[in-house]
């Protein structure tokens, strides 16, 4: 299920591109992980020119150890590589995927944007490719949506490899995707 990126573009300016929200999600600003536990590493995305990024399931995968917006992640992922997007999870061997990347890459701070956002005030959520959603795995008492303007998904430090919503405007290092059979 794919949109067209000029959709995604004007829908998170929309949603993300005049957010004023306030509220930190105090104490969540150091985190730790438990990173002894082994985890596996998935295998090289096999498409030339994208070596150095990982295949997670139908995605060639790449994190970004820099710190950006939610907006801002979305339009770098777009701009570096065609069909480009913030990355969309669909079970959990992709996830536990994900965060063997994150700990291997940046142990100490394994936050990290996902794809993921709220529609509006709905409390359903999307991902920015498109694709369903039809996975997901948030850390227990989130999304806690109704008491804070958390708009977007993030892979928390707190619980391993499980997502809280979180403010858009925050700074977090974040993974883009793209699909295998779309280039
Ligand atoms: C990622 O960034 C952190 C701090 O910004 C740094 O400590 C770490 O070594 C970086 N990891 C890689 C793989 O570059
Ligand atoms: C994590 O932080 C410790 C101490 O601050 C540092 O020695 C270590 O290299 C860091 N690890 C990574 C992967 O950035
Ligand atoms: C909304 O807030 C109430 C009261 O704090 C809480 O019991 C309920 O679980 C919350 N619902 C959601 C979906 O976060
Ligand atoms: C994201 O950061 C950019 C600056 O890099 C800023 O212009 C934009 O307003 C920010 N968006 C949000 C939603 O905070
Ligand atoms: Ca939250």
């Amino acid at each position: 299920m794919w949109k067209s990126g000029s959709i995604n573009v004007l829908l998170i300016t929309l949603l993300f591109g005049s957010g004023n929200s306030l509220r930190m999600e105090r104490g969540f600003a150091v985190g730790r992980t438990d990173v002894t536990k082994h985890c596996d590493m998935p295998k090289a995305c096999d498409v030339d020119g994208f070596t150095d990024w990982f295949k997670v399931g139908h995605y060639c995968v790449k994190y970004f150890n820099t710190s950006a917006n939610f907006t801002d992640a979305e339009f770098s992922c777009m701009k570096i590589v065609p069909g480009g997007h913030l990355v969309s999870v669909h079970n959990e061997n992709d996830n536990e995927h994900l965060f063997c990347i994150v700990k291997n890459m940046n142990s100490n701070d394994t936050r990290v944007w996902l794809g993921g956002y709220r529609l509006f005030q709905t409390g359903k959520f999307r991902w920015i490719d498109g694709s369903y959603w039809d996975y997901k795995k948030w850390v227990s008492g989130e999304p806690n949506y109704n008491t804070t303007e958390e708009e977007c998904v993030e892979m928390y430090w707190k619980k391993n490899d499980e997502w809280n919503d979180a403010h858009c405007k925050d700074g977090k290092n974040y993974f883009c995707a793209f699909k295998l059979n779309a280039v």
